[in-house]
């Protein structure tokens, strides 16, 4: 079966998909744009799992469960502040959709939906993140037997027009 590949225009804590991907900060303990969102809508025990997490490092990702999410699982990835792109930032970027994929590939899920990460308060600009988004999963999917459809969730019309060029010019 194919992997589907797709963009939306949504808040993404109103998905029900298996996983929704959170783009966090190194404790884990919540924060604002979309990080703040999954938060108010997963809940407290979202926080406490959080807790005993104990923070993540930029480029990696964790699993907690979605609580009172649709979303089965939220798995925290920890974008790179940009920097002005030469500080490895595009590197980390990689890193945070490739270790996000894994875990997703671990933990069973068929669908899964990212948040634009980095593009927010992290300053990465969306045009080249969105590049990097699509063609890290693109590529990592192709190890994937279980991930079945990936949602690029996009928060305001202007993103969703961006990514949807960056999915046209990519090449599969
Ligand atoms: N659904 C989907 N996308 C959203 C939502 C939502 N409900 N809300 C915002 N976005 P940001 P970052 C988009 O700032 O740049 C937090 O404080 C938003 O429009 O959420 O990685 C963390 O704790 C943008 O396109 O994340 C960190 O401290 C994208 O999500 C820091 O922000 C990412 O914007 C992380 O900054």
């Amino acid at each position: 079966m194919p992997i589907v590949i797709d963009v939306l225009h949504a808040d993404i804590t109103t998905l029900a998909v298996d996983a929704i991907v959170n783009a966090a900060n190194p404790s884990l303990l919540g924060g604002g744009g979309v990080d703040g969102a999954i938060h108010r809508s997963a809940g407290p025990d979202l926080l406490d799992e959080c807790r005993r997490l104990g923070g993540c490092a930029t480029g990696d990702a964790r699993l907690t469960k979605g609580y009172r999410l649709p979303a089965k699982f939220v798995i925290h990835t920890v974008g790179p502040v940009w920097r002005g792109g030469e500080c490895g930032e595009s590197r980390l970027l990689e890193s945070c959709y490739r270790r996000a994929i894994q875990i997703a590939i671990d933990a069973g899920v068929k669908s899964l939906a990212f948040p634009s990460i980095s593009t927010g308060i992290y300053g990465y600009p969306i045009e080249l993140a969105s590049v990097v988004a699509i063609s890290t999963v693109r590529a990592a999917l192709s190890e994937s037997e279980t991930i079945r459809e990936v949602s690029f969730c996009c928060f305001s019309a202007t993103d969703l027009a961006v990514y949807r060029r960056a999915l046209r010019h990519d090449i599969p």
